[in-house]
């Protein structure tokens, strides 16, 4: 499960509560969306990491290469005896690379804390990393990245540097996005650091069908939220009646993803009915994209200076190291 996603920040009694009443705001809506946080279930997350292997889908790719041309200067950005957090963890993967680099480059990290909003997960993948990085305190932390962070006891007077990867941060509106970003900047504190992935804007064709794929993977991992709500919710989407579309709304520079009803329909979710028109959408994604002015404006906002952006050749995908 390495699902990057957002959780909601869930009464853990009532977690169907939280997604119901969220679905059905949603469809209520005009135009109607769905959040895109619900697609990381077991078969949605199973279904994200197939996409990150597609020959469409570049930006996976594109980064590790980042992460593999600038190890040391990366590095040397965390810095020697630091502590690293990365947000939304999951299986604490693309966290590998750098402790690998720090302890190459710089020396050993004070710690490594792995936030994720599975307990049960992180203490495996906790667990595993110990093994393999003996010497490495690993403090996994439980929370969901959009919330104030409540560290764990951590070595006193250590640089702290946030570690954000996989352009998450492009599911995030503008406002929201300097919201999680500020959010980390408190967490790292005056002097600390934050090392973030963020998808840049390049040609349209390129970016629809980096979410529009021909195996038709993105577009399964799309309806699986209208199958998710059928068998969680109780509701009666016909699901392969609802077509996947991907379209680059360059005005607002995000890749929008949506269901398009096929005909006139009437869905039941729990009880309350929602009428489509033929060729009505539900709005379930938007994923946006950056140039380095926009990356600059977006860190300022959140009380970050940029020191250095990382780019491939092509400049398709950037890692931005910042200070707050
Ligand atoms: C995990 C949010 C970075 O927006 O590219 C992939 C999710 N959606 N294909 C992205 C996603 C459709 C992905 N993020």
């Amino acid at each position: 499960m390495s699902a990057p996603a957002a959780a909601p920040a869930a009464d853990a009694s009532a977690p169907d509560q939280t997604f119901l009443t969220d679905v059905l705001a949603g469809l209520s809506g005009d135009p109607k969306s769905l959040p895109c946080k619900y697609f990381y279930d077991a078969a949605g997350s199973r279904l994200f990491e197939a996409i990150t292997a597609l020959p469409e889908y570049y930006p996976t790719r594109i980064e590790a290469a980042i992460f593999r041309d600038q190890a040391e200067a990366i590095a040397r950005f965390v810095g020697p005896g630091a502590v690293l957090i990365e947000f939304g963890s999951g299986n604490s993967e693309k966290s590998r690379v750098l402790l690998d680099a720090c302890g190459e480059y710089v020396g050993a990290l004070a710690a490594y804390v792995p936030q994720d909003i599975s307990g049960p997960f992180l203490e495996t993948v906790a667990r595993r990393l110990r093994n393999e990085y003996p010497g490495l305190p690993v403090l996994p932390i439980i929370g969901d990245f959009t919330q104030p962070v409540t560290l764990p006891d951590l070595p006193p007077h250590r640089r702290r540097v946030g570690f954000f990867p996989g352009s998450t941060i492009g599911n995030f509106g503008p406002g929201a996005a300097a919201k999680v970003l500020r959010t980390f900047h408190d967490a790292v504190g005056p002097g600390g650091g934050l090392i973030l992935g963020a998808d840049l804007i390049k040609d349209g064709a390129t970016l629809e069908a980096a979410y529009d794929d021909a195996a038709g993977v993105t577009a399964q991992f799309n309806r699986n939220l209208l199958t998710r709500i059928n068998r969680e919710l109780g509701a009666d989407f016909p699901v392969d009646r609802f077509r996947h579309e991907a379209r680059w709304n360059a005005e607002q520079s995000r890749v929008e993803m949506h269901l398009v009803a096929d005909a006139p329909r009437t869905v039941t979710v729990a009880g309350r009915r929602f009428d489509f028109a033929e060729g009505e959408s539900i709005h379930t994604e938007n994923s946006y994209k950056f140039s380095r002015e926009t990356l600059h404006a977006l860190a300022a906002e959140a009380g970050f200076t940029i020191e250095t952006i990382w780019t491939d050749p092509r400049e398709q995908f950037a890692v931005a190291a910042m200070t707050a």
